[in-house]
């Protein structure tokens, strides 16, 4: 047998004729795992292959999406020239065709309809490099004050709430390496064993050493199955959930009085507020019982160290903001942060999603994570700019108001790089409809998206294996992405596209980068004495030591593990606590007779968002090939819904149909649609377009459904 099986190897060897291997990171999450990509080249064909590397955040580990990684950028619907829409069919154009276009376009629209007619919208799925590229382009270049990104969906509500408790915002405020080391743990509306898999071994490991783990969330999940007590909140209360908390233990005298004297402002009005609710009113309101909470909260305030994890179950909400905020307040009561063991997390979610929030993608916001409404930070970026301070834009809107912009006619034409917002805004009829509108669209992206199909133009761009760049992962540590193969075709890099449009614009003199170390090099100064400090960080440090944490204001600075051990980033130093009531002042979308149910969407393990990139991947494709709705069978019985039957699901503002899948891990007032399919099974054709009015965020997570047998 091992004769035959080594006879059959040496036959596979001996038909590999040559072998090539490409160093990269993986295109999707935030754990931005480092892999290989090898390339066999066998007789008549080619064989590719990914492998894990070793690296400190994923320790060489990958999931099925990071493995199959390769399938899409070698997909034939991989666009490999700029497309140009004539008479409603996209034809091929050269980049010289292209580029003349859109220069008579943009010179057009903002002729006729003013600067701030051109928009920009952007993604945290590109480099830090062409986030900061973007964001100087819409100021300098076409001189607009609209540009946001698709990180308004995904960290808003998280970033506000750290800048708003702490002044400062970094996903996670410890090294992942600490996680094993803590005494409880809580996982409030997050999935990592399906969004971030190859960080579960953190969290297996404090487990076996002991620790104490509370998930809370509607459903039960490959997360939740590693909790000792799960809390199966009801859809949009986690803020009274944690007002629940904070009660029991104030009453039960677990509080950290030292710490909260010392490190913290505000606490007074939140115990008043929470001692004057009952614990039975709100386990009424959250769906958990009373004593769960009690169980929950004496456990985490009792352990001598502790961590909070949150994400977008929790933030995807339309007081989002608010409830993070109400559960740091919990985390500083208990004197749980700025000590070893203890701290925060918002899991970030897009591969870059921390960087691409620091350096100006956001429509207030400057390099560094500086205010563009701040008159020093605008000196200092039109400085390091080369700008007339008094020409940098004022403050643009968010991503979704962009489009309320474009149906208002306000803004007449945009550049989209790297995002599907067809598919990934709430009331998605209405954002179709809107940029339909529009005089201009160019699309920068891989493939024709659902988007790309209703541009003017689109820009064929590179793959996370041929663009070189960092990307700040979800510890904070800015990483370098090596990529090295050759673009096929014409396909140009997201930060040449930007440049080359910036030349015959006539703003070659702002743009004049020969690489991607170029702009990173310039994005240093800019970011330099801002809270997102990234000066002390190189090229050539990243590859010897493997990743920095910033902020790193120093070349001779050692990068920063853990944040606020002396001070929070407030001028007074001091976390500022504050007491968050139960319900917002506008309510959420409530269960009704015509919408009974609680509708809530997220993930699944084999898909990566609007699904654009995963559902050209044969293997991941094949685990998942179609949405479905996820129901208890009682509701469903109650509802004549079978199983594995095509189900119409509507909420006020339109309807879907996909497959009914019974089970009981949901909530029986709860079903859950995963959001990466479009068209008749593009989920956020029910979800309101209600915002968080801090932060912007949309409440992907909570709207009022009915369901009915097809
Ligand atoms: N496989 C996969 N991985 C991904 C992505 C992907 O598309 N696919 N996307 C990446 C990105 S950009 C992001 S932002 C992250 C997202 O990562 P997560 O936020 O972890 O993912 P979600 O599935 O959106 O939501 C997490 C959990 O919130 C629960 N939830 C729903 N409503 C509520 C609520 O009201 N309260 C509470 N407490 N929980 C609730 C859901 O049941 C779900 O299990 O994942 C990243 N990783
Ligand atoms: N209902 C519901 N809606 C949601 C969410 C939810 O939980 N529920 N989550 C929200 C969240 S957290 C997020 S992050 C958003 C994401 O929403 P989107 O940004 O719309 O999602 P993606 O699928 O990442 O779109 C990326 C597009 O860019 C292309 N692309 C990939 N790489 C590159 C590149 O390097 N350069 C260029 N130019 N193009 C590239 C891809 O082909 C794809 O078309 O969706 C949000 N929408
Ligand atoms: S999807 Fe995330 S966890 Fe999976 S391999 Fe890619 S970066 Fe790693
Ligand atoms: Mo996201």
């Amino acid at each position: 047998m091992t004769e035959l099986l080594l006879k059959y190897f040496r036959t596979k060897q001996q038909e590999v004729q040559s072998e090539k291997v490409y160093e990269t990171q993986c295109p999707f999450c935030s754990m931005q795992c480092k892999m290989q990509l090898i390339e066999q080249s066998i007789v008549s064909r080619k064989k590719y292959t990914t492998v894990g590397k070793d690296n400190p955040t994923s320790e060489g580990r990958l999931c099925i999406k990071g493995m199959n990684a390769h399938q899409h950028p070698f997909h034939q619907d991989r666009i490999t020239t700029p497309l140009l829409k004539v008479n409603g069919e996209f034809v091929r154009i050269s980049w010289q065709e292209a580029l003349t276009h859109i220069k008579e376009q943009f010179t057009e629209i903002q002729a006729v309809d003013g600067l701030d007619a051109l928009s920009v919208y952007g993604s945290a799925s590109i480099t830090n490099e062409e986030a900061y590229l973007l964001g100087k382009f819409a100021r300098v270049a076409l001189k607009t004050r609209y540009i946001d990104y698709n990180g308004r969906l995904c960290m808003s509500a998280a970033a506000t709430a750290a800048n708003q408790t702490f002044g400062l915002d970094r996903g996670l405020t410890n090294a992942l390496t600490e996680v094993p080391f803590t005494r409880v743990i809580i996982l409030a509306g997050t999935n990592i064993a399906e969004c971030q898999p190859t960080i579960m071994p953190y969290f297996e490991k404090a487990k076996e050493n002991g620790a104490y783990i509370i998930a809370i969330d509607p459903r039960e999940t490959g997360t939740t199955q590693i909790a000792d007590l799960h809390l199966k909140v009801k859809p949009g209360m986690d803020a009274a959930l944690a007002n629940g908390l904070l009660k029991v233990i104030i009453e039960e005298n677990l509080l950290d009085e030292q710490f909260i004297e010392e490190r913290a402002t505000g606490f007074e009005e939140v115990r008043e507020y929470v001692t004057s609710l009952s614990l039975d009113e709100l386990s009424e309101m959250t769906g958990v019982p009373s004593e769960q909470i009690r169980v929950a909260a004496i456990k985490f305030a009792s352990e001598e160290s502790g961590m909070l994890f949150t994400a977008r179950g929790v933030e995807q909400q339309i007081d989002g903001t608010a409830a993070v905020r109400n559960l740091l307040n919990i985390l500083i009561s208990t004197g749980k942060i700025g000590k070893p063991y203890s701290g925060y997390g918002a899991i970030t979610g897009q591969g870059n999603g921390q960087g691409a929030r620091e350096h100006g993608q956001k429509a207030d916001q400057l390099p560094g994570y500086r205010l563009i409404e701040n008159e020093e930070h605008r000196a200092y970026i039109s400085s390091i700019w080369g700008v007339d301070k008094e020409e940098l834009p004022r403050k643009g809107v968010s991503a979704f108001e962009m489009f309320k912009k474009i149906d208002d006619g306000e803004i007449t034409g945009m550049f989209l790089m790297c995002s599907n917002p067809v598919v990934s805004n709430p009331n998605a009829h209405f954002v179709k409809a809107a940029l339909k509108k529009l005089k201009f669209l160019v699309a920068v992206d891989m493939f024709i998206s659902e988007t790309a199909k209703l541009a003017d133009l689109i820009l064929p761009a590179s793959s996370y294996l041929e663009d070189e760049g960092t990307m700040t992962n979800l510890e904070g540590r800015v990483t370098l992405r090596e990529a090295s193969r050759p673009c096929p075709g014409e396909v140009k890099h997201d930060w040449e596209i930007i440049c080359e449009i910036a030349k015959v614009l006539g703003k070659e003199e702002y743009f004049p980068y020969k690489n991607a170390e170029d702009i990173f090099n310039e994005l240093r100064l800019a970011s330099r004495g801002g809270t997102a400090d990234y000066y002390g960080i190189t090229y050539e440090r990243i590859r010897k030591e493997k990743g920095i944490l910033w902020p790193c204001p120093e070349l001779d600075h050692q990068g920063t593990t853990r944040l606020f051990e002396e001070s929070f980033a407030h001028p007074d130093g001091k976390a500022k606590m504050i007491a968050v009531p139960n319900i917002p002042d506008v309510p959420k979308e409530k269960p009704s007779e015509e919408f009974p149910l609680y509708l809530t969407t997220g993930r699944v393990m084999s898909h990566y968002l609007t699904g654009v990139q995963t559902r050209k991947s044969a293997a991941l494709a094949a685990r998942n090939f179609e949405s479905y709705l996820e129901i208890h069978p009682e509701t469903a019985k109650k509802y004549n819904i079978d199983n594995n039957r095509l189900v119409s699901v509507a909420s006020k503002r339109g309807k879907i149909v996909v497959r009914s899948k019974w089970s009981d891990k949901i909530r029986q007032d709860t079903v859950f649609v995963p959001f990466h399919w479009a068209d008749s099974q593009n989920v956020n054709l029910l979800v309101g377009e209600e915002l968080d009015p801090s932060c912007k965020m949309p409440g992907f997570k909570v709207s009022a459904v009915n369901v009915t047998p097809v």
